[in-house]
């Protein structure tokens, strides 16, 4: 496998007047070449990457090492601008090279200048409307002289901008310069998801999490080419989200947890902070307010809401289905059209998640009435309303999405939801519920769905998951996380990792790539990317992690006192 070092280069390169390199540019060439020579690292392979790609074609002659000098030009568009930026800061605490941005309008480079035999070398980043690459597609094109992605958007952008991460050595993660040999292997993927909804969910209603742990979970969507966050924001446990209309909704039910820990809440400034971080990586939050269960914090709140007007004490423990409010109330629809109209306000994404599980005191037509004024809440807000797949006796609204959450493969009431015109997210509590234990001696986590390894969390097909549920009618896939028994960022990215990038995969990938052997091969390589980022996973015993000494073992498992393997 040949690896060639490029052209060294300047950032903008200065007019040689008699024709022949100055000696820094030699300087340079001549340690590129020194380290190629010396280091003679292989590329990865085109194909390791997690989500597998639609398409690859290898080209072994065309590999392409980073150089120091490389610049990163880019289409003369804000949102692409910004995902050259992000690109360089991915690139520049490993690499420590300069990477400067520069965009065709505020600088005469053109976007030819960063591939093409004898150009500057370097990354270039191109929106090509009239490119057949879907909404969220991308092309990227490793060449001996650059690198070239594109798409239609900047999210198509973005996107390969995360293949092209894991393309790179590892060490890329490291957040201090390494000496290494920036291989890139050469060739194109052609790339664009099997689901326009791929997400991941978590509850931060039974513990609390701050949010910088937010944030830290949504930089592993973004890896992953998950774009949606779900917030379980309400339950029993305690309400994390401002209302300005219902204050003690915070400050009085958001002061408890699960064990009795001291809660908190997103203050409305909180929560526009991990929406506008999520946008910048082009991932859309999705609010939930659990409603009629799961509302023990509202009631010891505002005991109006409750069916006996008496508070309820606080409760921190994890059982469920207790709660409810009171659904013959007219002071209860207020309520909810004040909280949603808020929750509406500071989301400018398309969906509301009303909840709906679990809510055994309501049931029935009380039920089902209860859920169509809610749904008919959200549509006058102008927003779509999301809701767990005990939602579907209600009567159907235009475009109302369910979350499947079963653990069985049939259920007739979800199937008549969905031919009247539902789409559904899967969920299934047996496959993707990653607080669902890994093995019987793996720490945290429930077995009440089951345990669920690596392989179990792949191994199914969302678009044939749910009897009577066509691909057509599934909006794409979710993986939630429930924090009963998860008390850190530790525990959160314990459980998530390795399982999050299966569910990815199901969501992005298409069927025809979908194989556990290659999967778990092109999952091992993420193990050194997490290690070396400071990440905690699960060292699953299935999948063959790399025996390099950049997995540190004291990275497994979340606590000291349990041991993952
Ligand atoms: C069921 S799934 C719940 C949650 C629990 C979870 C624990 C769903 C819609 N409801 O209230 O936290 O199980 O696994």
């Amino acid at each position: 496998m040949s690896t060639t070092p490029s052209p060294s280069t300047t950032a903008v390169p200065a007019p040689l007047s008699a024709g022949e390199p100055d000696a820094a540019t030699l300087a340079r060439a001549a340690e590129q070449t020194a380290v190629t020579v010396l280091t003679a690292a292989t590329p990865h392979r085109l194909a390791d990457v997690v989500p597998a790609p639609q398409q690859v074609q290898p080209d072994p002659t065309a590999d392409w090492v980073l150089p120091a000098g490389a610049v990163i030009v880019v289409s003369a568009d804000p949102a692409a601008l910004a995902v050259a930026e992000q690109l360089a800061e991915l690139l520049r605490p490993a690499t420590g090279y300069p990477l400067p941005v520069t965009d065709t309008a505020a600088h005469p480079l053109r976007v030819a200048d960063a591939t093409g035999p004898g150009r500057v070398g370097g990354i270039a980043l191109v929106l090509d409307e009239a490119a057949d690459l879907g909404a969220e597609g991308y092309r990227l094109d490793v060449a001996t002289d650059g690198v070239r992605l594109t798409a239609v958007t900047a999210t198509g952008l973005f996107h390969g901008v995360q293949t092209l991460r894991q393309l790179l050595p590892a060490a890329i993660e490291s957040p201090t310069p390494v000496a290494e040999h920036w291989a890139l292997p050469g060739g194109t993927i052609t790339d664009a998801p099997r689901f326009p909804y791929r997400g991941a969910m978590l509850d931060v209603a039974r513990h609390f999490f701050a949010v910088e742990d937010v944030l830290r979970v949504i930089d592993h969507l973004a890896r992953y080419k998950l774009n949606h966050l779900h917030l379980h924001l309400t339950d029993d446990q305690g309400w994390r989200i401002a209302v300005d209309s219902w204050p003690r909704l915070t400050t009085v039910g958001g002061a408890t947890e699960v064990g009795g820990g001291p809660g908190g809440h997103y203050t409305k400034a909180d929560y526009a902070r991990i929406v506008s971080y999520a946008a910048a990586r082009h991932i859309t939050v999705v609010p939930e307010i659990d409603l009629p269960g799961h509302t023990n914090a509202a009631l010891v709140a505002y005991p109006v809401l409750a069916p006996d007007k008496i508070a309820p004490p606080p409760y921190t423990g994890t059982e469920v289905g207790f709660s409810y409010v009171d659904p013959a109330d007219e002071r209860t629809y207020d309520f909810i059209a004040d909280v949603l109209g808020e929750v509406a306000a500071l989301t400018p994404g398309p969906w509301l998640h009303i909840g709906g599980d679990e809510a055994f005191k309501v049931t029935g037509e009380v039920y089902t009435g209860f859920v169509e004024r809610v749904q008919r809440i959200v549509a006058d807000l102008g927003k779509t309303v999301v809701g767990w797949h005990q939602l579907a006796p209600a009567a159907h609204l235009d475009g109302r999405v369910l979350q499947w959450w079963g653990t069985t493969s049939a259920d007739p009431t979800t199937a008549e939801a969905v031919r009247q015109g539902a789409r559904l997210i899967l969920s299934p509590g047996n496959h993707a519920y990653l607080d669902m234990k890994y093995a019987p001696d793996t720490p945290i986590g429930h077995d009440w769905a089951g345990l669920i390894d690596v392989r179990k969390a792949y191994d199914w097909d969302p678009g044939t998951h749910v009897a009577g549920v066509p691909a057509e009618a599934v909006l794409g896939v979710e993986a939630p996380l429930w924090t009963e028994s998860v008390t850190s960022l530790a525990d959160i990215e314990f459980l998530l990792l390795p399982r999050l990038p299966a569910i990815a995969e199901l969501g992005w990938s298409s069927r025809a790539t979908h194989d556990w052997a290659d999967f778990r091969d092109r999952l091992a390589g993420q193990g050194p990317r997490w290690a070396t980022a400071g990440v905690t996973f699960h060292r699953a015993p299935e999948i063959p992690w790399p025996t390099t000494p950049t997995i540190p073992t004291q990275r497994d498992t979340p606590r000291t006192d349990t041991a993952a393997h």
